[in-house]
């Protein structure tokens, strides 16, 4: 298939600014010791990337889940969505909800749709957190891989501020937590520590911490870890044990033994709680200020 190889051709007669061999960016570091890009503002022309990845013109799925209360995100999200995420794409936005009559009816661009999918309420909100893995295992293999190319898995409560582009398109793409970025000992890491977990890093081992709020890839890439997080999860409530920080815990563990093809700076996901340093030079989805105890069943 197409999809396994990428590439890299554009239209003739594009025109671009000379890319350069000195100049780029210069205080943050743009690629990982297994030398894939790390994604930052100014590593990338938008205009180029995007004209590769529009002539294969690839079917983009976004999962999202909107349990409870969160049906309250969905109409900022989409709305931003549709001003900043890969636009002139053709997206379809998966919308997970125990509550249909709560989606409400945004415009949507030319080739743009909302397929919603119905799950079952959640008396705890750890339950959701962990429910998006099963629900997403079980849904790629019902119905999204027939309909997708690559597939990413968001949280609701953000907005977009900025473009996100095909820059953010690879096999394997994770964003690197905000609050570890930088200045962080890979040993003060909130991976799982406790080694009955099947979440468990030892001390010693890591590359950086990611986040569970935004991920992307191929379809087949992503089925492979949304399964491998809700089985291991799984495998772990069994032994009643929950990992520190749900899914987020086992995903860190999968991309330490399968790394990502791209790794997307803290531009990819900030949060509105946090100043914005100078090396986030855009700020493309920040999650919102939100009430735990107002939004959350539990
Ligand atoms: N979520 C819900 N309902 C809940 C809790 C969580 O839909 O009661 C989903 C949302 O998509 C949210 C994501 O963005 O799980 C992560 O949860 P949180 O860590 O933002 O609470």
């Amino acid at each position: 298939v197409s999809w396994s190889i990428e590439n890299l051709s554009i239209p003739n007669g594009l025109i671009y600014p000379q890319p350069s061999t000195q100049k780029g960016r210069t205080d943050v570091n743009c690629v990982t010791n297994w030398n894939v890009p790390l994604v930052w503002e100014g590593t990338f022309d938008p205009i180029v990337i995007d004209a590769i990845y529009k002539k294969t013109n690839p079917r983009v799925g976004v999962m999202i889940f909107a349990v409870g209360k969160y049906t309250g995100f969905l109409k900022g999200f989409l709305e931003t969505g549709e001003k900043h995420f890969l636009t002139d794409f053709r997206v379809t936005y998966y919308i997970f909800t125990d509550n249909e009559k709560e989606v409400p009816a945004i415009a949507l661009g030319k080739g743009r749709k909302i397929t919603v999918l119905p799950v079952p309420s959640a008396k705890r909100w750890q339950e959701v957190v962990f429910g998006r893995m099963k629900w997403a295992t079980i849904t790629i293999d019902k119905q999204i891989r027939n309909e997708a190319d690559y597939l990413f898995l968001m949280d609701v409560d953000s907005l977009f501020h900025n473009r996100i582009g095909a820059e953010s398109f690879s096999r394997l793409s994770a964003v690197l937590h905000r609050g570890y970025y930088k200045n962080t000992e890979r040993a003060n890491f909130p991976y799982e520590r406790h080694p009955e977990s099947r979440a468990y890093i030892p001390v010693g081992e890591g590359d950086y911490y990611y986040t569970a709020a935004v991920l992307g890839g191929y379809l087949e890439d992503i089925y492979n870890l949304v399964r491998y997080c809700y089985e291991q999860s799984e495998e772990d409530s069994k032994n009643k044990i929950e990992a520190v920080w749900q899914e987020e815990s086992h995903l860190n563990k999968y991309l330490l033994y399968n790394k990502p093809t791209k790794v997307l700076s803290p531009e990819y996901l900030w949060s509105d709680y946090d100043a914005v340093p100078a090396d986030i030079k855009v700020v493309r989805i920040s999650q919102l200020k939100k009430n735990y105890a107002e939004v959350r069943p539990n």
